[in-house]
């Protein structure tokens, strides 16, 4: 394998994929470049790049998502391509073409994959030709009430009114009987052209209780595609997941290779190069349907690096200075379990309210199978600005079972303080029964968040008694006399207090 040709990369984000694309560079020889903003200047991903350029203002909107600036600072830097990580400019189809017409490389899809792919009816017209499964539906926008009632008595109630440019579950309405109908698509086009400013909304039957299980993909600028199975993400919240893993419980071998196919059979039809994410929901029965293609890097790639043993961001820098693939469809076998949890800086036990504030001590979980893709370290401030994912603790073991016992040991080395996180809330879930079992559909978290939030930790009731043994400890220590007169005898003590004093004078 020859190395890629780049010699200097800039990096178009920041936080922990900021880190992770630094990290690829480095071991592939490239320099890199990072970005930022005011709020950003002592941030880790700024200190771990060779260099770095200030883009603007703490906002995003000033910063990150200005893209002449970026390709400025590119330029001026010297780098020959730009990478864009996820969210902000990494799907934006004007941003490639620039990117591209400034004589640079894209670390991307081609901006006419992006295009296709980016209007959900389009890409349910090309997953169609390509022969890919999509939800029983219509590929252009409704123009009345009374089309949409058409076309819903041919599959039958319930159906959902999704918005064309939709994303993130805006613009979307479920109808469960026609009298509901005309309403319902009122305000899902108000909804649209709010969020997307555009009103377009289509229907789609409605799937009860699926999971969601996305394909990532890889293709080179060879013509070469293949599927690197699949990631489970049905354990989210508000559309965002907080738990992922690969492979999925739901998914065989050989439904493995059908939804792999389809999916390459998509990014085909969309002239699709580098990596990208096929979406589909997977139903009680086993079906599938294509949803949308997530046209860069996500979030939970790592679980799918861990279990193929490919290193997904490698990839896309080399496939980007034109590299071959070279491993074929047959090679890739998933190995083991990985899991994933998000850790972010919201408080479950506050309806998951944003917490800010500087984190004054952070211990990162280590040993075998651990993982984590973090982009703060104690003395970061952690504002409103951005996304409030600190960071992802990843474990990958031989069985799924074996991957929960690590996570939970994982979490528990995890230790972020002066912040609120999730990581309480993702050890209460790893308890759960359905969790475990596997029992679970785009809906369960929301169905059983208020039961999670308010179990126990049980390691945790340990590790309290442990200090209040130490503190007790201590106080018979330093007052014996006084601890003696106003405390019963030895010999009536608890169980519990005689081996909490001893636990607490270790
Ligand atoms: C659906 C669906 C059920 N039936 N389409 C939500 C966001 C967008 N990406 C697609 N979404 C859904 N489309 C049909 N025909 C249920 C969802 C959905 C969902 C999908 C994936 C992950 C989480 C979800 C949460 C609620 C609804």
């Amino acid at each position: 394998m020859t190395l890629p040709s780049f010699k200097k990369v800039l990096v178009a984000n920041r936080g922990e994929i900021a880190v992770r694309v630094i990290r690829a560079c480095r071991e592939l020889g490239i320099r890199s470049v990072a970005v930022y903003s005011d709020a950003d200047s002592r941030a880790v991903h700024v200190r771990e790049a060779d260099e770095a350029v200030q883009v603007g203002a703490a906002p995003s909107s000033e910063s990150y998502l200005v893209g002449e600036r970026i390709i400025e600072a590119a330029k001026k830097s010297g780098a020959q391509a730009i990478h864009p990580g996820y969210g902000f400019l990494s799907e934006r189809e004007w941003f490639a073409r620039a990117v591209r017409d400034a004589g640079l490389v894209f670390v991307g899809p081609p901006a006419e994959a992006i295009a296709a792919m980016g209007s959900k009816t389009a890409a349910r017209t090309l997953a169609i030709k390509a022969g890919t499964p999509v939800v029983p539906g219509t590929t252009t926008p409704l123009k009345s009430a009374s089309e949409a009632a058409k076309v819903a008595k041919e599959f039958g109630y319930p159906i959902l009114l999704k918005a064309a440019a939709g994303g993130g579950g805006k613009g979307m309405r479920v109808v469960r009987a026609e009298s509901e109908l005309a309403a319902a698509l009122e305000s899902a086009q108000r909804e649209a052209k709010n969020a997307f400013g555009d009103n377009a909304v289509y229907v789609e039957k409605y799937i009860e209780k699926p999971r969601h299980v996305e394909i990532q993909v890889l293709g080179d600028s060879h013509g070469n595609k293949l599927h690197l199975g699949e990631r489970e993400c049905s354990v989210q919240r508000r559309h965002q997941k907080m738990v992922e893993e690969a492979p999925s419980v739901a998914v065989s071998p050989e439904l493995r290779a059908r939804m792999g196919a389809a999916a390459v059979a998509a990014a085909k039809s969309a002239g699709y190069v580098n990596a990208g994410t096929c979406e589909f929901l997977l139903d009680a029965k086993g079906d599938f349907y294509f949803l949308e293609m997530n046209t860069r890097i996500q979030v939970e790639h790592p679980v799918t690096e861990l279990v193929t043993g490919i290193d997904l961001v490698q990839w896309q820098l080399r496939i980007a200075a034109g590299e071959k693939l070279p491993f074929k469809q047959e090679d890739i076998v998933p190995r083991g379990w990985a899991i994933e949890c998000r850790i972010t800086s919201e408080d479950p036990a506050n309806g998951f309210l944003p917490s800010t504030g500087t984190i004054e001590y952070c211990h990162i979980p280590g040993g075998p199978g651990v993982r984590w893709d973090g982009g703060i370290e104690a003395g970061s401030e952690i504002g409103l600005f951005y996304d409030p994912m600190v960071g992802k603790l990843i474990v990958h073991a031989p069985t799924r079972e074996a991957a929960i016992e690590r996570m939970r040991r994982a979490l528990h080395e995890l230790t972020i303080t002066g912040i609120e996180t999730s990581r309480d809330f993702h050890l209460r879930l790893l308890e759960n029964k359905d969790f475990r079992s596997g029992a679970i559909d785009i809906q369960w978290l929301e169905r059983n968040l208020s039961q999670i939030v308010d179990s126990p930790v049980p390691a945790d009731v340990e590790r309290v008694a442990i200090i209040a043994a130490a503190l007790i400890a201590e106080r018979q220590r330093v007052a014996p006399r006084r601890a003696t007169a106003a405390q019963p005898q030895a010999a009536s003590d608890s169980a519990w207090l005689r081996a909490a004093r001893t636990d607490g004078l270790r």
